[in-house]
């Protein structure tokens, strides 16, 4: 039988996948775009759908064989219109940047300005950011947070719409802890005559819950990723209303990409199966309880949390009055078994390779079973290894303990380590 049938056992491969699976089983993921999928997700994620060439839509594809696929794109398009409530879904993204790059070629040209949150204030590279391909391309202007509240400064957003009449105004984050307001949005967007994206990648699997409102009834287009709150795998996802379906999928295929990665679409056909499943907004709603509980726990360990706390799976420490940078914070935290990353707060001073604050989530720690409870040890964990960051023997021993912690979580039991 041809060695394809049974192939040779990669030691190299192996010994790495093994090590990065004990990574994820012995440490605490909090960074807040990350999650772990169902063993049903990473399945489909491998299956024979890696072989297949499908440039095109179903019906109208560019290579023959695809009958399959069709009926998978089909299947996957459904489940997603259904779950969000669109009137059109396009599933072949291979990422977020790529759906929010296939937004903004469907409604802007070269030189247009877009309206979107600065990055040091919570916006994602793509909304604006000088070294994305959206900063190099089109007039980028930003609007931020409020200093006092720091909450978004709607004022000021409805003021540079005003002024400088941008063609897209993009809603949505990276790390803003609260809930958008989207009908203020939409109305700011119809003053200035521009078309509303959100960018929804972190809050999707809330809005698919209906724990945070939802960006379908007041946006044009709604782009996400697969993989965060809503735990499929890696993966973009575009929304958006009939009349724009057709200048949506022209710039997905062929404006940007080529063949779809039908296996990654198989993978967001099972997660968005599992997003319409009743328990999916019982793990939302515990992903919400578990981050309030942290908060409140970081606050009483004397954090100051950017806005006062979340009303979402995220949190955003101002590490700047206990005189730690991001880059030492997320270096000690690793050290002592927890994974998270250093991000700017908004108004600060410092690069963005070393920043102010630390941003950390519940989204993945919550799929592995944790409820409040496990949050208060989670918190004690955090609150030793930020005070003793310079102590690499304490951060071992957190570490230890973190280790132990973790053995009550079993993650992928089926999986040989
Ligand atoms: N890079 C992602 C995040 O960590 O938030 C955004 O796409």
């Amino acid at each position: 039988m041809s060695r394809h049938n049974a192939p040779a056992r990669d030691e190299q491969l192996q010994a790495i996948l093994s090590r990065e699976l004990n990574r994820q089983r012995h440490k605490l993921e909090m960074i807040a775009s990350e999650n772990f999928v169902s063993e049903a997700v990473l399945a489909a994620g491998a299956s024979v759908f890696t072989n297949k060439y499908a440039e095109g839509y179903p019906d109208r594809r560019y290579y023959g064989g695809c009958e399959f696929a069709d009926e998978l794109e089909n299947l996957t398009q459904g489940r997603a219109r259904k779950l969000f409530g669109a009137e059109h879904a396009n599933v072949q993204p291979h990422c977020g940047s790529s759906a929010n790059m296939a937004a903004y070629f469907a409604v802007l040209k070269p030189g247009d300005a877009i309206l979107g949150m600065d990055l040091a204030h919570g916006g994602h590279l793509t909304h604006g950011a000088p070294v994305s391909f959206a900063g190099r391309l089109f007039r980028c202007l930003s609007y931020g947070v409020r200093k006092d509240t720091e909450y978004i400064d709607y004022d000021q957003v409805a003021a540079i719409a005003e002024r400088e009449k941008p063609r897209l105004i993009v809603a949505g984050a990276s790390s803003y802890p609260r809930v958008v307001d989207f009908p203020r949005f939409r109305s700011i967007a119809d003053r200035c005559g521009a078309t509303l994206m959100v960018d929804m990648a972190h809050f999707a699997g809330l809005v698919a819950t209906g724990l945070h409102p939802s960006p379908v009834p007041y946006a044009e287009i709604v782009t996400s990723t697969t993989h965060k709150t809503l735990r499929g795998p890696r993966g973009g996802l575009i929304l958006c209303r009939r009349s724009h379906a057709k200048a949506i999928d022209d710039q997905v295929f062929p404006g940007i990409q080529g063949g779809p990665l039908m296996h990654i679409i198989a993978a967001k056909a099972v997660a968005l199966g599992e997003a319409l499943e009743p328990d999916f907004i019982d793990y939302q709603r515990q992903v919400l309880r578990n981050c309030q509980r942290l908060a409140a726990a970081l606050a009483d360990g004397g954090y100051r949390l950017v806005s006062g706390g979340t009303d979402t799976h995220l949190i955003l420490i101002d590490l700047r009055p206990s005189g730690l940078t991001g880059h030492a914070a997320q270096t000690a935290l690793d050290l002592a078994g927890i994974t998270a990353n250093k991000n700017a707060v908004p108004f600060e001073k410092e690069r963005f390779s070393v920043a102010s604050g630390l941003r950390l989530g519940t989204a993945a720690l919550t799929t592995r079973g944790m409820v409040e409870t496990d949050m208060d040890e989670v918190a004690e964990f955090i609150v030793e290894a930020l005070r003793h960051t310079d102590d690499e023997g304490r951060l071992k021993r957190i570490r230890l303990r973190v280790e132990e912690f973790t053995q009550r979580f079993p993650l992928y039991p089926g999986l040989a380590g």
